[in-house]
This record gives C-alpha cells, structure tokens and sequence, in this order.
C-alpha cells in the first residue's frame, strides 16, 4: 500500500462498498473489460492516430510489461507530463494495470514544480513528451534528474535525446500480453496522485483510490448523459481532474464512447475536430467558453452534434452563461468540482435560469454539505459560509501532509474547501467567494503563499503579497505587492527572477506594484483585503 495516505474509517468504505458506490473494480480492469465489450470500437482518436479499445488495451499491456522489465515497481510514483496526446491513456492505463502511481503534472509547469513533486513523491521514473508548444522537455528533465536522487528514468514520446524512448518499451507480442505474475492491484488501492489547486506554500498531493474514483466518473456518466454515441472532446489538459473525470475521458471509455484529443483548446484547433468527429460533449473554462462564443459567428464549421458544454473551473458569470445556447447551440452545464473530490453539475433538464444563475448541486445522493461560518457553525439556511464536504469520492487527507491535514479536515472527516457558497433551497450551489489564499486565473489555481516565498528568496525584496485583482476575462488576475529592500528593482527584473526559478508561467503575477509598507489587519498581519481593494477602481 502507498502509505502516508488517510483513508475512509472501514465503517465508510463498508458502506459504500455494501451500497454498490465502490465495486470493486481497478482502472486497469475496467479498460480490460471495455476492450472486451467494444473491441473494434474507436476509443481515442489524437491527430492521424486511431486507437480501438482493443488496440489501447493491448498497447497498456505491451507497455506495462515493459515498465516491469524495465524495474519499475508497484506503488512506484511516476510522474506523468504528457499534452493531449494518444499516448497519455497508454501510459497511465499500464500504470495502473501494474499498480504504479502515475502524478499528474500539467504540461505548463515548469522545474519549480517538476522537482518539487519529483521529490516530494520521491518518484522513480518521469514521463514526458520531447517537446510541445515551443518547449523542450528533455532540457526540464535534464535538470529535474540531476537534481532529484530517486528519478531513475525519464522516458520520452518522440526523440529521447539521451534518454529512453516509450516506444523502445512496448514489449511487443502478436498477442496481448498476460499478466499473470503482475502485481496484484487492489481497488481500495490509491490509484494516482492528483495536484491540488493549493492555497499554501508547496503543493499538496491528492490520493485517489480506484474505488473511489471510479464511483466519481460512473455516477457523472449517468448525470451527463453519457453513453456508447457520446463523442467526448479533451479540450483542456488531460491530466487536469475536470477533463479527466467529471465525466472527461475517463467517463467515456467506461461509457464506451470516443475521445477526440485537441492539442489545443482554441477554436481553431477545436471546430474543426467538432465539425469532422461529430463532437457532442466538451468542457471548458470560463475565459476559452468566452473565447468560443466570439468565435462561433464569424466560424463556418459545422458546430450542430453538440449538445452539452460544461464550463467550470472558475466562476462562470450570469451574463455569460446565458449566450451559451444562443451563440453555441447547445445546453450549457456548469460544473464546480474539486480534485479532492466533491462535483457538482447543473442537471442538463434543469431550467434556463437555473443552469445560468448556479453552480450546481451535487451529483451523488452520498454528498454531505455544510455551509458554516467562521466559527465552523452551520450558517442559517440561504446565508453565505464555506462550503464544506463529506462523500464516497471526497479524500479524507492528503499524501504525506498531517500538519496540514489537521486544519484542511474535521475530525469526523469533512474536508474544508474553502470556498464560500449559498446552497439555495433546491440544494443548488453558489459560489460567493473563497475563503483560502489562492488566486483563480481563469481556471488556473495560484497559491498565493507559493509565489510569495519565489519572491521573499531574492535579495531585493523585503516582503511580498499575492493578491487576485478582477479581470473581465480571466475573472482574475494576479497582483504582487512588494517592499523592496534598499535599491530599486525593476518589474522585469523580478518576473525574470520568477521565470528564472522555473515557476510555471502561468504563476508568473500579471502586475507588480511596489509599496513601502504593507496595510494591516486589527491583529498586526498583512491585510490582503485592503490591498486587494486599493486595485478597485475608486467610486466618489
Ligand atoms: C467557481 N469556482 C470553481 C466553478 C471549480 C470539475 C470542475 C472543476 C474542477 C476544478 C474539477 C468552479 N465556479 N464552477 O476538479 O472535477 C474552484 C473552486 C474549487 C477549485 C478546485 C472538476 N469550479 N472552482 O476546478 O481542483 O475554488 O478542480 O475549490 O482545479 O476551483 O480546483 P481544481
């Protein structure tokens, strides 16, 4: 078992197990069995490349065999860079069929994040691509090896450079690999490591069971909508857990469906994959829906098999939401969703004004919610709070985090999400505000503390404070208050520093502005409140 992972009390998996939300089934399994159930069905379809259920199930296996000749090992941690490619599923279906724990990275990130999850996981291998969007991956991953002891293998799809090439793996058989002598992988068992939007200075890491999981993505097929015609669009990062499971590519491979991979989530990578595969599902967030809208009407491709289009991520304005259908032809679903777990989903019968005015509510009857104030007392029915969470597919604890666990759960394990929600009396959610130190730019999680200590490292900087300023289009932006010591600093000086440290760049603050104190709280603390209203546009 991997440990370091909190779990459900036995008496809580028993239930969910006696209750039919776990059954019992590994991610491995249930590519096995769709392999079975559709063979010559296309599963995924990434560029040129067609892969059947048969064919990705036997490539999984090829490649599984070879990750074990090759030494890696049960509850391995492997961390997994990949952009929206066939090889992804590949990848990540052999690790599970062996009980290795892929991490999933974002392809935006950088060596400030790699080497962080390289070693915090203490990972053995690091799956990449050579090179996307302009970004050489190998150059990231020479640096990542050198400086974390246990990366034994980096392993690339493309040109390895001097590293191994995934393809020289594939153990290749006329017939499907067996796995007998394979570990055995058990469903209770963690079944990846999921990065957490995170509100503090290091990333935390999300243990995911397959139990568990699976529950999560079978249940949003029913909510969705999801089945054999359902053509699923991956216009976001794979690996992120909206795309990947709410129903994402994971609800259609168990809904025997088709996933149709897009490099990139423009609309001009994306109308033509929609017109040519007959899409009929997608999810986005906020600023690319924005983005989508604008460019339907100038676009002539055929947008007509799609029905439904999550948006979620970030808070999708009323006066957006409401174009969606006009502008897009089709229904809009909102999704507000976690990778700690709790999901919820506009219903896709629901009403106009409904789907555009909330964030849905949550999609299992097994979801406990509570609303409570800052005293953690349950706030009067209607009233605002933060939202917190129990449930089948919500995690009781981080990996290797029990300080932090403490104050991120109850003791009766509720997990604190930090947002701050209304439920409406249909058990509708909305959401307010949040209550944790992190910026959402469009989707994008920040941790305000994370960028905070990249910039307390250099010489020339006293102290420093991320705050989210608003932004019509990205909903937010992020503003970095700092007290220079002694000399002047430049603005360009301090995000080349930043980028010099290998922080994503997305992470990079939109603006900087330098102040000579910082106002503060009652209690003597830095009041991020105040500095996120002096970015307000004053009303006389
Ligand atoms: C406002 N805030 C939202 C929404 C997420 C499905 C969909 C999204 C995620 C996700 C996910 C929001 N309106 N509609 O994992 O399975 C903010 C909240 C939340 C945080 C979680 C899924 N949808 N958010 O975004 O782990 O602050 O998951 O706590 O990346 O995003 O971020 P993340």
């Amino acid at each position: 078992m991997l440990t370091n992972c909190p779990t459900w009390p036995d008496e809580w998996a028993q239930l969910y197990r006696e209750e039919g939300l776990w059954q019992g089934l590994t991610l491995g399994d249930m590519l096995t069995e769709q392999a079975r159930v559709h063979s010559e069905r296309i599963a995924v379809v990434s560029g040129e490349q067609r892969l059947s259920y048969e064919t990705l199930n036997q490539r999984a296996q090829e490649l599984a065999a070879g990750l074990l000749t090759l030494g890696v090992k049960q509850y391995d941690r492997v961390i997994v860079q990949l952009p929206n490619i066939g090889e992804f599923f590949i990848v990540v279906f052999a690790l599970f069929k062996i009980g290795a724990i892929p991490v999933f990275a974002l392809p935006a990130h950088r060596h400030s994040e790699i080497s962080y999850l390289s070693e915090f996981s203490e990972a053995a291998a690091y799956v990449i691509q050579d090179q996307d969007n302009g970004f050489d991956y190998r150059e990231l991953a020479n640096a990542v090896k050198d400086q974390v002891a246990t990366l034994e293998h980096v392993l690339v799809v493309g040109d390895p450079g001097h590293f191994r090439s995934l393809d020289s793996l594939y153990q290749l058989n006329s017939e499907v690999p067996s796995s007998s002598g394979w570990p055995e992988v058990k469903a209770s068992d963690v079944a990846f490591l999921q990065l957490s939007g995170g509100s503090t200075g290091l990333p935390k890491l999300i243990p995911r069971t397959h139990d568990d999981y699976m529950y999560s993505f079978r249940r949003s097929n029913e909510v969705c909508g999801m089945n054999e015609d359902s053509v699923y669009l991956a216009a976001l990062p794979v690996a992120h857990n909206f795309p990947l499971s709410s129903p994402g590519v994971l609800g259609t491979l168990l809904a025997g469906g088709r996933i149709v991979m897009a490099s990139r989530p423009s609309p001009d990578d994306a109308f033509p994959l929609i017109a040519k595969e007959r899409v009929t599902i997608t999810a986005l967030v906020p600023p690319l829906a924005l983005i989508w809208m604008e460019a339907a009407a100038s676009r002539s491709y055929d947008l007509s098999s799609l029905k439904v289009l999550q948006v979620g991520g970030a808070k999708f304005s009323e006066e957006a939401a409401r174009r969606v259908k006009p502008e897009l032809g089709c229904t809009l679903q909102q999704v507000f969703g976690m990778a700690e777990g709790l999901v919820n989903y506009t219903r896709l019968d629901d009403s106009d004004d409904v789907i555009v005015s909330t964030q849905g509510r949550p999609m299992s009857a097994w979801d406990e919610v509570r609303v409570v104030d800052e005293d953690g007392l349950v706030v009067k029915a209607g009233e605002v709070g933060e939202l917190w969470t129990r449930g089948p597919y919500t995690i009781r604890g981080y990996y290797k985090a029990e300080a932090h666990n403490a104050k991120s759960f109850t003791e009766d394990g509720f997990y604190k999400t930090g947002d701050l929600v209304m439920v409406n009396e249909a058990g509708y959610l909305v959401v307010e505000g949040r209550a944790k130190d992190q910026i959402n730019r469009g989707g994008d999680k920040i941790a305000a503390e994370e960028v905070e200590n990249h910039l307390l490292s250099h010489p020339g900087v006293y102290d420093a404070a991320l705050v989210s300023m608003p932004d019509p289009f990205l909903g937010e932006r992020s503003c970095a208050f700092v007290i220079p010591r002694g000399d002047a600093l430049s603005v360009a000086e301090l995000k080349n520093y930043l980028r010099s440290r290998g922080l994503a760049p997305f992470k990079i603050p939109d603006r900087v502005l330098f102040l000579t104190a910082f106002p503060q709280t009652t209690v003597g603390k830095v009041s991020k409140k105040a500095l996120r209203e002096s970015l307000l546009p004053t009303t006389v």
